[in-house]
């Protein structure tokens, strides 16, 4: 694959548990780059433009609520083939299901909450990965 960026965030819950540096760490050790790194503390705006896809499914709320909760480390990654190799590297999305070996597999579990924690969230295609990036990093355009 032709070298490509990913917009990645830690989710509050990745933030709260003290797991920002695993999660870049384990983004350095696979071989990717950083191009843009920044914590931030999203608004709504953002969270809903972020999910818009979600809009209306019964944990969309519970989402928006939960991605509220406390600051996210927003990244831009880059290398060859990193969109689908960083969702590699994520696991499924309910880490109960995610392989160990996988950032949700290893380092999450449920909650007993309505949404899935699950410390991460990587774009899940190049349209995405553009329209995520300008969502996080308006100043990339
Ligand atoms: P992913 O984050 O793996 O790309 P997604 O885009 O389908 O998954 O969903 C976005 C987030 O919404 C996901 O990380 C956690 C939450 N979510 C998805 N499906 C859910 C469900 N059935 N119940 C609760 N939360 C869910
Ligand atoms: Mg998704």
């Amino acid at each position: 694959p032709q070298t490509e960026r990913s917009l990645v965030l830690v989710k509050p819950d990745g933030y709260r548990r003290g797991l920002t540096g695993e999660v870049l760490r384990r983004i350095e050790a696979k071989g990717y780059t950083l191009a843009a790194l920044a914590v931030v503390s999203p608004t709504r705006e953002q969270l809903a433009a972020h999910y818009a896809e979600h809009e209306g499914k019964p944990f969309y709320e519970p989402l928006l609520e939960f991605m509220s909760s406390g600051p996210v480390t927003a990244a831009v990654v880059e290398g060859n083939g990193c969109i689908a190799g960083f969702r590699a590297l994520a696991g499924a999305t309910d880490p109960t299901a995610a392989a160990p070996g996988t950032i949700r597999g290893d380092l999450g579990r449920d909650w007993g909450v309505q949404v899935q924690q699950n410390i991460v969230h990587g774009s899940d295609s190049a349209r995405s990965a553009a329209r995520e990036t300008a969502i996080w990093f308006p100043e990339l355009g």
